[in-house]
């Protein structure tokens, strides 16, 4: 008989990388590593398991409670019933167009934050954006739960907005690599972590530059509570979580104490030191900062903080500061303080010297590429002005109405009546889930495009199946990676799946604004027109890039917009000369004092950078939560992405926590215990590993079990969120405080537990 199936190899790229992958009968078979990339993710290789997962939502669904009279009861516990396309997107839009008509467009929230696919068209958050602004506006969200606290607070101190003092800025590996001597890694660099890069990475080269540093004999000091944060060879002082302020002021004492200081360079490139030194010597407050003084704060000898000021001092430093840091609360304190510390050094603008951020959270940080656009689908503009910071969603859903501060603003919580989400998981990434499902009770409706049924889909009242990356063109561009790819359509859309962009447009068409929407295009003439575009701003800059029928027979290519020489940060000119080339801050200087977050008058946040305990860490334990909980990124997967499929391999599930043999052993536990976590928010599932990796008193559990369904009083996958806080970072960044909580761990002994 004729061989009548159809095979074939194509590459693809997602945010955590390019793949090659083997589709064969219209599924998903295999995939393997990309030919060009020296240390592949294992993470695609669930992939042809998760794409077909019988956890795909197959057709629009409503929940039974909302078709039948509106009711907001039953969020995450009721039934769906299946409709077809046409009445499901009627009923969206009709319940659309009255909360627009009742209570106007600022009623509708459309921050929808998330991951949603690595494609540029097709990218969910630009899409659903788009849609809204097409029918008059919607609440948007500002920041990340990434960056949010440090999107905030930097620019007051470097006068530079975050996210381009990391990607255009900092200086690349090759001149860490050439200059430094010792590398100070606040919470580490993991190549685990920079296995992901928003838009997509190709090469993942952060584990050979650690080979090439250790060649050279360059000091890696990872300094966090895990020794996993960092490569293997590297140097490990363990802290207690959110003790790292204290760490750098004492850092900071000995430098001023022992007559360290760069006082030259604080004098010609910084301000408001004079108003910071008597805080930091005890002079205002009767506490010098002293290594004595953090030692037991940290959990550092005094000894070894000296001696690493004194290193500090004496070689090329670099401090780097994971994001982590200030995903936690008073997260503004670190970051600053890492700035203040580096200033003192003098080392800022010199390369290899002063400070970094999130080396290690993900794999663009450090790649030294020319600037050259990505492409992105334009948004259009947003009528409504209100906007929340992204973390504080359950916030705004509890309190419609009532004024907060956010970095200098009052204003008040939008009134929410629909949410509408596409590309994120809400109930994967916000923090206190069971208070989060309260909050998420009030709006009216609820609407979800997601390829999977996820805990926020269960949670919808409307929910449209959307394909995933595999099942649509797109194109893999982005200002952070030098590869450049067509992303084939693999297989046929799944189930009656549609692509995010057919769902709004029909949506849109409905609402009488169709052709504002897709301005009569399809997804393939706009995949043209924005690859054009993007082809044209290439040439400009001296990129030749191929036509797009000839990037389709290529499938990938590599660009050549490899930076030479070293980065000229914008540090090195300022450093030069800070009259010519001032920073964008108020006094063109680094702010070590800042008169405008002074005149904020914020107390969990003044006018530099102090030490505040957060209101859980270990030097608040009690004995009903004695055990800090930190909730890094899950090494096999992006966020909650893929578990699905991750949750069927045995054993996998409950998620694994990491915990201390001291630990372990006053409670009994050995690794491969069942345990329950837990605090008065709420309480997991997870299953132990005991190991000396960590600091006594910490327990680590990786984010993106999915959360479970309500009427259970244990989350049964060991979802950390459920136990994490729920505050905002202080009044300037409000940022998302996931790194703060305190839990305890039982081994689970009946089966009722
Ligand atoms: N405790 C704790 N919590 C954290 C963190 C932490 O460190 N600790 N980290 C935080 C951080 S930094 C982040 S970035 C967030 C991440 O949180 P999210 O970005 O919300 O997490 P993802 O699981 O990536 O969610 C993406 C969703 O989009 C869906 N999706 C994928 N492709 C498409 C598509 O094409 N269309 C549509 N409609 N949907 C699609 C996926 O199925 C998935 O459900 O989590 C945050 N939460
Ligand atoms: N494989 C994989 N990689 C990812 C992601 C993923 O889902 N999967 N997500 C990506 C995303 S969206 C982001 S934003 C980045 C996040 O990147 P990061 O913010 O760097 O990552 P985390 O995993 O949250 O935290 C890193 C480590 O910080 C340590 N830590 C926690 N609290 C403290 C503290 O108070 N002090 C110190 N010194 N250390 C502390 C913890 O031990 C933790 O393992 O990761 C990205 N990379
Ligand atoms: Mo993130």
């Amino acid at each position: 008989m004729a061989d009548v199936s159809s095979k074939s190899t194509k590459v693809t790229s997602s945010h955590w990388g390019a793949f090659e992958v083997d589709v064969e009968n219209d599924r998903i078979v295999a995939t393997r590593p990309f030919s060009q990339d020296p240390n592949p993710p294992r993470i695609s290789a669930i992939l042809p398991a998760a794409v077909h997962h019988h956890t795909r939502v197959t057709r629009p669904a409503i929940r039974r409670g909302w078709l039948h009279g509106r009711h907001r009861e039953g969020r995450g516990s009721d039934t769906f019933v299946e409709l077809g396309w046409d009445e499901a997107l009627d009923i969206a839009a009709q319940e659309i167009d009255r909360v627009r008509r009742d209570h106007g467009n600022g009623a509708i929230f459309g921050g929808s934050y998330g991951w949603g696919s690595a494609g540029r068209f097709h990218h969910a958050q630009s899409q659903v954006h788009r849609f809204l602004n097409s029918i008059g506006g919607y609440v948007a969200s500002f920041g990340s739960y990434s960056t949010g606290c440090a999107q905030s607070i930097m620019p007051h101190v470097f006068g530079v907005n975050f996210l381009s003092l990391l990607y255009e800025h900092q200086d690349g590996w090759q001149t860490i690599h050439d200059h430094t001597k010792t590398l100070v890694m606040f919470g580490g660099i993991n190549p685990k972590n920079s296995q992901v890069s928003m838009g997509g990475i190709t090469e993942h080269e952060t584990a050979n530059w650690f080979d090439r540093f250790a060649a050279k004999n360059m000091r890696c000091i990872n300094i966090g509570p895990q020794r996993t944060d960092a490569p293997g060879g590297c140097e490990w002082l363990p802290v207690r979580p959110g003790s790292d302020t204290a760490l750098m002021l004492a850092l900071a004492h000995v430098l001023e104490h022992e007559d360290l200081t760069d006082r030259t360079f604080l004098a010609r490139h910084t301000t408001g030191f004079a108003r910071f030194r008597p805080y930091l010597m005890g002079e205002t407050d009767g506490i010098a900062k002293s290594p004595e003084w953090a030692a037991p704060l940290c959990g550092v000898e005094a000894g070894a903080i000296r001696d690493l000021a004194r290193r500090m001092a004496s070689t090329r430093t670099l401090i780097t500061v994971a994001w982590s840091l200030q995903r936690a609360e008073h997260g503004e304190q670190p970051y600053w303080m890492s700035a203040v510390l580096a200033a003192m050094l003098g080392q800022i603008g010199c390369p290899g010297g002063g400070v970094g951020y999130g080396y290690g959270a993900i794999g663009g940080v450090g790649k030294s590429l020319i600037g050259l656009r990505g492409m992105t689908f334009p948004q259009l503009t947003n009528p409504v002005e209100a906007t929340i910071p992204v973390a504080r969603i359950a916030d705004m859903l509890r309190k419609p109405g009532e004024a907060y501060d956010f970095n200098g603003r009052r204003t008040p919580y939008p009134d929410i009546r629909l949410i509408y989400w596409a590309g994120g998981n809400p109930f994967h990434h916000h923090q206190d889930l069971n208070a989060l499902h309260e909050a998420w009770q009030k709006p009216e409706t609820i609407i979800v495009n997601e390829p999977w049924w996820t805990a926020t889909a269960k949670r919808a009242d409307i929910v449209f199946p959307a394909t995933t990356p595999f099942e649509r063109e797109d194109i893999g561009r982005t200002n952070l990676d030098d590869y450049l790819f067509h992303m084939p359509r693999l297989i046929p859309p799944q189930g009656e799946a549609r692509d995010d962009y057919a769902i709004f447009a029909d949506l849109a068409e409905r609402l009488g604004a169709g052709e504002q929407f897709t301005e009569g295009k399809s997804a393939e003439a706009w995949i043209a027109q924005l690859y054009g575009e993007y082809r044209d701003l290439a040439a400009d800059a001296g990129v030749e890039v191929p036509d797009l029928d000839t990037l389709k027979d290529r499938n990938w290519m590599r660009l050549p917009i490899q930076a030479k020489g070293p980065n000229r940060t914008f540090f090195a000119p300022f450093r030069e000369d800070p009259e010519a080339f001032p920073l964008g801050t108020p006094s063109g200087r680094i702010e070590i004092f800042s008169e405008t977050v002074d005149g904020f008058g914020y107390d969990d946040c003044p006018g530099h950078p102090v030490w505040l305990p957060p209101s859980e860490w270990l030097g608040t334990a009690t004995g009903a939560a004695p055990l800090h909980l930190v909730s890094p990124q899950p090494g096999d997967k992006l966020h909650s992405q893929l578990e699905s499929a991750l949750a069927d391999v045995e054993g996998a599930r409950p998620e694994t926590l990491v915990l201390h043999p001291v630990d372990a052993a006053a409670r009994g536990i050995g690794t491969g215990d069942l345990l329950r976590v837990f605090n008065s928010r709420g309480a997991c599932r997870a299953r132990a590993l005991v190991s000396d990796d960590i600091t006594p008193g910490v327990v680590a559990l990786p984010t993106g079990a999915w959360f479970g369904d309500p009427g259970s009083n244990i989350d049964p996958h060991g979802n950390p969120n459920v136990l994490t806080l729920d505050v905002g970072t202080s009044r300037l960044g409000q940022g998302c405080s996931a790194h703060t909580a305190l839990v305890d761990v039982a081994k689970l002994v009946t089966h009722a537990d």
